[in-house]
């Protein structure tokens, strides 16, 4: 293929990209775009010299068709420019969307003259150091019994009072504090009991062998059963001494940026109450069968936990790219972590948490319904997903060290303004710029 030709092959490729994840971007949006995007503080100075009378309003209104925020603006005796017959430089301080910036300037570049820049990126806050989590607990209140029509605890008080209960037990919670026991009750422990025993059935023949492994283990020493739902505190002990993983207490749904950001500190955030007793092996938002039943295992593996960690410390520069590479990182977490499929002694295996907190979805995906993909972040990071059905495909791994590599790889190759480095003497990160 000649060079013009392949140029042409890319710039289709990216727009076939850009489509689905616009698609994709649709079905999450209430998950995605719950903050802001980066907004960046532009300093323009320009003059008018010999321009027409209109020009300061038609360069004007170009901060008002990008909807900038002026938060100042000011004129000066200019003091290079001694044939300007007004002598006036112009300075405009404002704050506009990222993805506008070039387009602003060019514009006001074709109303005025002698047009200079500078500017500044606002970022999002991130958590810089492991207590910075206290502040990470923005839930997404779609799915809870409160909001959700659908959710089979919408009709029952004393459920979502009970919810609001253990919910409480978090928002208290502050790093480095010893997580507050939960006596659950039986009506909790007979929902965990069925699940917990259905699932346990197919494990053997479904879940990949780190998953076998860790779950051994956490029936030894953790107070995995089915007559008891282990408690946070404990688990937490255990994670910490297998792979330094910490949980801490979550109320619900977390916003997928404060969910991320904690991974990136070794930090899982953890629901503590239990799904309805009318659906036991369905909840529609995330809950403490989904959490340990599905993620901890995971977590207990040394591959896997590096994994997750590394996943997310490249994530908070993505917005600077805009929201699609936002969504492309989000996206590729849910085909892995969530839904994530792997290759072991021949056979295809599930390692994803959603998989494994779920009978239904557990059978199908590996059944020759759905329809099963070699994992590639390119291809991945744009399919469109399912968070209220089966999802339509599943991308199988090597392995995860396999998996590992080609994630890093790909997340070599996104442009970032600034990189992270985690500490882990401290706990905390380290902002990097990127030349
Ligand atoms: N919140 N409590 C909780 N548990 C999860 O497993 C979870 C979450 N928020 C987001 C999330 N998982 C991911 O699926 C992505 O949205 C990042
Ligand atoms: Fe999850």
């Amino acid at each position: 293929m000649g060079r013009r030709q392949s140029l042409i092959e890319d710039a289709r490729k990216e727009r076939e990209a850009a489509a689905a994840a616009a698609e994709a971007a649709e079905a999450t949006e209430q998950i995605v775009f719950e903050e802001e995007d980066g907004k960046a503080l532009l300093n323009i100075f320009f003059t008018l010299r010999g321009s027409k009378t209109t020009a300061l309003s038609r360069t004007l209104k170009v901060f008002e068709t990008f909807e900038s925020k002026i938060h100042h603006l000011e004129t000066r005796p200019c003091r290079k420019l001694k044939d300007n017959l007004e002598g006036l430089e112009y300075f405009v301080r404002c704050e506009v969307h990222l993805s506008d910036v070039s387009t602003l300037i060019s514009s006001v570049k074709r109303n005025a003259e002698d047009v200079k820049t500078t500017k500044e990126i606002k970022f999002h806050w991130f958590p810089k150091k492991i207590a910075d989590l206290d502040r990470c607990h923005h839930l997404v209140t779609k799915f809870d019994p409160d909001l959700d029509q659908d959710h089979p605890g919408f009709t029952d008080p004393v459920y979502r009072q009970r919810r609001k209960m253990i919910g409480d037990i978090a928002f208290g919670y502050k790093h480095g504090q010893t997580i507050t026991r939960v006596e659950y009750t039986e009506e909790e422990i007979n929902t965990w009991r069925e699940v917990y025993s259905t699932l346990r059935d197919l494990y053997s023949t479904h879940a990949c062998s780190e998953y076998l492994e860790a779950f051994r283990l956490l029936e030894r020493h953790c107070g995995y059963s089915p007559d008891n739902i282990p408690q946070l505190e404990d688990v937490s002990c255990f994670l910490r001494e297998r792979t330094g993983f910490l949980l801490r207490p979550v109320a619900g749904l977390l916003s997928a940026r404060d969910f991320l950001a904690s991974l990136a500190f070794r930090v899982f955030q953890c629901t503590q109450y239990i799904r309805h007793a009318s659906s036991p092996m369905h909840s529609p938002e995330p809950d403490c069968v989904h959490e340990l039943l599905g993620h901890v295992p995971m977590l207990a593996d040394r591959t896997f936990a590096q994994f997750s960690q590394v996943f997310t410390q490249g994530f908070h520069s993505t917005s600077r790219a805009g929201k699609l590479q936002y969504i492309f990182y989000f996206t590729l977490y849910w085909f892995t972590v969530e839904y994530g499929l792997c290759k072991q002694n021949g056979e295809v295996r599930a390692y994803g948490a959603g998989l494994l907190s779920s009978y239904g979805e557990l059978v199908h995906s590996l059944s020759d319904e759905p329809e099963v993909r070699e994992f590639d972040p390119e291809t991945a990071a744009v399919q469109p997903y399912q968070d209220q059905d089966y999802q339509p495909v599943y991308f199988v791994s090597e392995s995860f060290s396999d998996a590992k590599e080609k994630f890093r790889a790909y997340v070599a190759g996104i442009k970032r303004p600034f990189s992270v480095k985690y500490d882990p003497y401290t706990s905390s990160v380290e902002v990097l710029d990127n030349p």
